[in-house]
């Protein structure tokens, strides 16, 4: 067992039942012209934290640990997509429409691909989700369990939309979390300050935070 210190308290990882879960990070949520900035965002924020998740990478694929990438898209034809989801606020483009990078959101436009610096490579495991939550409708829960996963560790945006909605959908369903500070990254700097702090108050009641440096550091030894 590795113990990496944490909030609220040390972190126990198990080598090999232990994966990495990189959320969402597409072109569609951090480079202009996507879904993220049809909503009004600045993405520019986003893109700071890529080199602290390619270096995530690295850590989990020289240890050999399992790696889980996720998108947000859609099918071509909207059928997974709610009219909640897609009709809710007012846009100047919404979820299907065309965008300077393909029509936002829709599984094979280039927007919808993870950046080309953290993108899988062979023997990674990619996941499209229609949801924030990247275990609703998908088949996460079978290959983690299929692999003996038991301790997730997560990086990706936006902390406080789908990683924290992963992070508690995977909490409801008995994994250990733990979420890396830097390499997590929000629209809205006061909603990931506030997101740090709820999954770790109450002794962890969805889970820990680290920065990277402590988890490189003890897992490297
Ligand atoms: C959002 C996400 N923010 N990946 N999606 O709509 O967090």
């Amino acid at each position: 067992m590795i113990q990496v210190p944490a909030k609220p308290y040390p972190f126990t990882l198990p080598p090999g039942r232990t994966a990495l879960i990189v959320i969402d990070m597409q072109r569609d949520f951090v480079e202009p012209g996507g879904f993220g900035a049809a909503l009004g965002n600045d993405v520019a924020r986003l893109g700071a934290i890529v080199p602290t998740v390619a270096a995530l990478l690295r850590l989990f694929r020289d240890k050999g640990w399992t790696v889980v990438h996720t998108r947000e898209s859609h099918l071509p034809d909207l059928s997974d997509c709610p009219p909640a989801k897609r009709l809710r606020g007012d846009p100047p483009q919404r979820i299907g429409d065309p965008g300077a990078m393909g029509r936002l959101l829709v599984r094979g436009e280039p927007g919808n691909a993870i950046l080309d610096a953290v993108a899988p490579v062979p023997g990674e495991i990619e996941i499209d989700k229609p949801g924030k939550g990247a275990f609703y409708a998908t088949p996460l829960q079978d290959i983690l369990a299929e692999r003996g996963i038991t301790h997730l560790v997560f990086a990706g945006v936006t902390t406080e939309v789908c990683v924290q909605t992963t992070m508690r959908e995977a909490n409801d369903r008995g994994y250990d979390s733990l979420l890396v500070e830097d390499a997590t990254e929000s629209y809205f700097p006061q909603f990931k300050a506030a997101t740090l702090d709820m999954i770790a108050a109450q002794g962890g009641i969805v889970g820990w935070t680290t920065p990277f440096a402590e988890l490189e550091r003890a897992v490297r030894g």
